[in-house]
């Protein structure tokens, strides 16, 4: 692992990836680093909760599919929020089919994510041919992919080759993989600049009896050189306070890079 350190700021003036840029830029201009994960069912919650941690993100995360009441006007509610409040989106729908598969899942059906999710994630499993279906319908319409490279759960079958070969696969779709999903930095040479968007963050708790396993802000940015913490229960678990927990976590996040910043002067 190579670690030529450059700021939110740096990377947002070099990066090859439109979509990476945006969101670098983002994190910068609003230092925020926190991506909610927001895995309510009901529509009314879901826009609820981003209306509220809005101000302290850089990144909504969606599972658009479980949903009760998904209609066509959530996508528009929630578009308008990420405008007032500045924050983009990202539909966790992590395809796992061919690439003919995947460009319809993705641009089609009732959920049409391609249309609004400025950032989606698949599995590396099928092969390449995933990376070229997706790219086929979102690169047009300037949207990022992200790889899940290693996930955050007890057992997870994503490690060693699997990793390395989901690494390389993104090294050749430079226009369209910007990141992944991982536990780690993944970059391998000193002109790679993958984001490392990284879930299983939590101050409080250590797992959710279903595999799931938590490391602390501080853990994921500064010991594993993650950039972006992805945190759903730590936040949305507690209805009464998602403000508090937002802004929590936002501060823990940004204090955690700002101290990586330091370590690297
Ligand atoms: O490896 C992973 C990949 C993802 S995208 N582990 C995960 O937990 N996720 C997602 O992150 C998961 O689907 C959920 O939306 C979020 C974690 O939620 P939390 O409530 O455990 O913080």
């Amino acid at each position: 692992m190579i670690n030529t350190f450059k700021t939110y700021a740096d990377r947002a003036q070099q990066h090859p990836n439109a979509c990476a840029r945006d969101l670098l830029m983002l994190m910068e201009r609003k230092k925020s680093n926190l991506s909610i994960a927001v895995d309510v069912t009901s529509k009314a919650e879901l826009l609820s909760i981003a209306n509220q941690a809005g101000p302290y993100i850089c990144l909504l995360k969606t599972h658009i599919d479980i949903v009760d009441d998904f209609d066509a006007d959530l996508v528009d509610q929630l578009e308008t929020l990420a405008k007032q409040h500045d924050f983009m989106i990202f539909e966790d729908r992590k395809f796992a089919d061919i690439g003919n598969t995947v460009k319809r899942q993705y641009g089609n059906g009732v959920y049409k994510i391609a249309s609004w999710a400025h950032i989606t994630n698949a599995h590396t499993v099928p092969g390449e041919g995933i990376i070229d279906g997706l790219k086929e319908v979102g690169l047009p319409l300037g949207r990022g992919l992200i790889l899940l490279s290693e996930m955050s759960t007890k057992g997870a079958l994503t490690k060693g080759d699997y990793t390395v070969e989901s690494v390389a696969m993104a090294r050749r779709h430079q226009d369209f993989v910007f990141g992944f999903i991982a536990q780690h930095q993944m970059n391998e040479t000193p002109d790679e600049d993958f984001l490392v968007l990284t879930p299983g963050v939590g101050l409080d708790v250590k797992g959710d009896g279903m595999g799931q396993q938590y490391h602390t802000p501080h853990d994921a940015i500064v010991s594993r050189g993650c950039d972006v913490i992805i945190v759903g229960r730590g936040i949305y678990g507690h209805p009464d306070q998602i403000q508090t927990q937002a802004q929590r976590y936002r501060d823990a996040g940004w204090d955690a890079y700002l101290e990586r910043c330091k370590l690297h002067q």
